[in-house]
């Protein structure tokens, strides 16, 4: 059976490509949803992209992952560092989570450098821009592992 991820972006993720390309640059949530899709069919795996603005839709869809999906690629936006409702969620789904970010959060405000989500995730990719998509969807299959990887 093709395996399925869960690619789950956070608030304001939907702006990019439109504001601040200084810092986030031109490409659009739209375009980097393109490149999974893509990636997905190369890989032979399906994939389900979503974002919202709301912490708790956020926590509502890492919960119906379970028994949905093999694993969750998670740009949580700011709520990495504010949330351990988001932490909590991801504790008890019992489902890999690879936390991703366009940046390079280490690198930026050190607000920006903690991370609620960093201890509940198997792994984390930032700082590559929109390849990093590509390379969670990777990093995951290899954790997940065996014949369908
Ligand atoms: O680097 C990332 O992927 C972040 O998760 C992006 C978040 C930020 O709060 C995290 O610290 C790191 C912000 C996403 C906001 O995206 C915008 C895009 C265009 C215009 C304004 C915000």
């Amino acid at each position: 059976m093709k395996r399925s991820l869960l690619i789950l972006n956070g608030p304001n993720l939907n702006l990019l490509g439109t504001r601040q390309p200084e810092v986030y640059g031109t490409t659009t949530l739209q375009d980097i949803e393109n490149l999974c899709v893509k990636h997905a069919v190369a890989l032979g795996v399906s994939v389900v992209f979503r974002q919202s603005n709301h912490e708790g839709e956020l926590i509502d869809a890492l919960h119906a992952a379970r028994g949905t999906h093999n694993g969750v690629i998670l740009n949580a936006g700011a709520y990495t560092h504010t949330s351990v409702a988001l932490m909590d969620a991801i504790a008890s789904i019992q489902l890999p989570v690879v936390e991703l970010h366009l940046s390079n959060i280490h690198a930026r405000e050190a607000f920006r450098q903690k991370s609620y989500i960093a201890p509940v995730a198997v792994g984390q990719i930032c700082g590559f821009g929109a390849a990093g998509y590509p390379l969670a969807m990777d990093a995951l299959l290899s954790w997940l592992g065996g014949d369908d990887a």
